[in-house]
């Protein structure tokens, strides 16, 4: 989760999280050298009057500065299509998970199991313990195996909703009437907070989304305890 002082991405729990924060540098080396570059040049401008009767026009340089800029792009643009079609492969899930956006909480499905569903509220302030986190913490969390691939279905049963988890590097929305769906693994355990990013009515701030990320063994377990 994001803490103090903290003006970056947080940490990646994800494969792809990771591979997004590394496009995100390269992004910023890239506006970085065009910014020095750039205001280098106004400054420069600025500061001096260089005239010649004789220069009007010069082709190599007004080359250079239109295929520049286009070759620089292409250096966004391929990192950014492979992490495109990379989040949109769902890779031989384990495990399906399906949440309903509800006016306004979290309703989870382990399709995979019997009866194995459950409505998640955000803990209300005046239920605070030591150990919760305002405005994030739910009553029921999602419980999940650490590296494994998993299935998310989500769909909304009133409003549109979102469903997020900024850690991992996924956002999906939550519609009516549809199912979205993406895929995830996470690669440590942990708790994973996110909450809902479609403004979807006057308590959108109050249905968060809390994962608890689990070696597989302990996830079997829950499993079992709470099918019983
Ligand atoms: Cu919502």
């Amino acid at each position: 989760m994001t803490t103090w002082l903290n003006m970056s991405l947080q940490d990646g729990a994800s494969p792809i999280m990771e591979q997004l924060v590394f496009f995100h540098d390269h992004v910023l080396m890239i506006m970085l050298m065009i910014t020095t570059t750039v205001s280098y040049m106004m400054i420069t401008l600025i500061r001096n009057k260089q005239t010649s009767r004789f220069m009007l026009e010069g082709q190599m340089i007004e080359t250079t500065w239109t295929i520049a800029p286009a070759i620089i792009l292409v250096f966004i643009a391929m990192p950014s299509l492979r992490l495109l079609y990379l989040m949109d492969e769902v890779h031989n899930p384990s495990l399906t998970l399906k949440a309903i956006g509800h006016q306004w909480y979290w309703s989870y499905e382990y399709s995979d199991f019997t009866k194995l569903e459950f409505d998640s509220y955000m803990i209300p302030q005046e239920e605070q313990q030591e150990s919760t986190f305002r405005l994030l913490d739910t009553d029921n969390r999602i419980v999940l195996p650490m590296n494994s691939p998993i299935r998310m279905i989500v769909t909304a049963a009133d409003v549109l909703h979102s469903w997020t988890i900024p850690s991992l590097g996924v956002k999906t929305d939550a519609t009516p009437g549809r199912l979205n769906q993406t895929s995830f693994s996470i690669s440590r355990p942990g708790i994973l907070y996110g909450q809902c990013s479609e403004i979807c009515g006057a308590n959108h701030s109050f249905m968060p989304i809390t994962i608890e990320s689990v070696p597989a063994k302990y996830f079997i377990n829950w499993v079992s305890k709470m099918s019983e």
